[in-house]
């Protein structure tokens, strides 16, 4: 297969409209440039005395992690100065970002996840950064409310990740399917490595903290037993896995098929997971490859967030491995 950049793959396969004004072009290649520049930190994160806590708390309660702060900051700065955004939220900040008045303002607000995962930084395992792409809503200017920030992740206009693995990947959706593309170090570009996703009907691996099983109610119990019991289309019994880093587990579950879950649970009503982060674009990718995502009643990319950081409970992953999900707990609320 001749060598197809990342670039070259949204040149070909972008709507084009009168109206287009290569915006959103230059926005993913900022980000693209945000996620190379992320990975090369990483890289050499043994190296440079960037591995640990800063000794920090975020606004949601975790300890802030050098990478972290550092993939925040890359972020911010190369992406207020795409021109391509009016505002952004990260996990990372408390507050939404508007980009100020000495840059080029356009019509997109980006929400991301600069370092998912992050705890898994010390031990070598893999990290991302997720991100999710929302358009203003139509006739608005000047200073963007938090109305047009709160949308329902049916309104992306593209999604995706980028992981720091063995290799670093992106992977992405503009709303005609998923491409996954590899980073080749030595030329410095994303090359199409994995054209139009699709995530199996039914997989035959599940992902769970079990470790929060005594925290879990009578249904999330069941739901995650369906699993320990059930055999897979193979006849064979679902295998467990879990790396603790929902980036690298989505990509596991894209690729195999089967689910992942964060459960709501007593110390966490709401779950743990950001609905605008790490859910909506997960989410978005999931049902451009023929896969599900739900809180367990309904479908993620239907829900109105509330606030910034709001959380969600996450099934996602295979068609039917949600669907049974949905059943146990449908079952439960009768
Ligand atoms: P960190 O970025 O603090 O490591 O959090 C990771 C995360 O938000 C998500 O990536 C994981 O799937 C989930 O938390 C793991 O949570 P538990 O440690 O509670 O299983």
């Amino acid at each position: 297969m001749a060598d197809i950049t990342v670039t070259e793959h949204l040149l070909l396969h972008q709507k084009r409209t009168p109206q287009a004004t290569g915006q959103f072009t230059g926005l993913l290649y900022d980000l693209i440039l945000s996620g190379k520049s992320i990975s090369r930190r990483i890289n050499k994160a043994g190296l440079l005395d960037i591995l640990g806590g800063t000794g920090e708390v975020n606004v949601q309660g975790e300890n802030v992690q050098k990478l972290d702060s550092i993939a925040n900051r890359i972020m911010l700065y190369r992406m207020e100065r795409c021109g391509a955004l009016c505002a952004m939220g990260s996990e990372e900040e408390a507050d939404l970002v508007r980009v100020r008045s000495e840059f080029p303002r356009g019509d997109y607000i980006l929400i991301f996840d600069p370092l998912d995962g992050s705890s898994n930084i010390d031990v070598n395992i893999n990290v991302g950064t997720i991100f999710s792409i929302l358009r203003r809503p139509e006739g608005r200017s000047g200073e963007v409310s938090m109305d047009e920030v709160l949308q329902p992740g049916l309104k992306q206009v593209g999604a995706g990740y980028i992981l720091y693995g063995p290799a670093t990947m992106l992977v992405l959706s503009t709303g005609q399917g998923v491409h996954g593309f590899t980073l080749d170090p030595g030329v410095g570009e994303f090359l199409l490595s994995h054209p139009d996703m699709r995530i199996p009907e039914q997989g035959h691996m599940y992902s769970v903290n079990g470790g929060n099983w005594k925290y879990w109610d009578e249904a999330t119990r069941e739901a995650v037993s369906w699993f320990r019991t059930s055999e897979t289309p193979a006849g064979k019994p679902y295998s467990a896995r879990y790396v603790g880093a929902l980036v690298a587990d989505f990509h596991r579950t894209l690729i195999y098929g089967g689910i992942y879950m964060y459960p709501p649970d007593a110390k966490k009503p709401n779950g743990k997971l950001r609905l605008m982060c790490e859910a909506n674009p997960l989410a978005f990718l999931a049902e451009q490859a023929g896969g599900k995502a739900s809180d367990g009643y309904g479908r993620i990319l239907e829900r109105v967030p509330d606030k910034l950081h709001a959380r969600t409970p996450l099934f996602i992953g295979s068609v039917k491995d949600v669907e049974a999900v949905e059943k146990i707990y449908a079952r439960h609320r009768a």
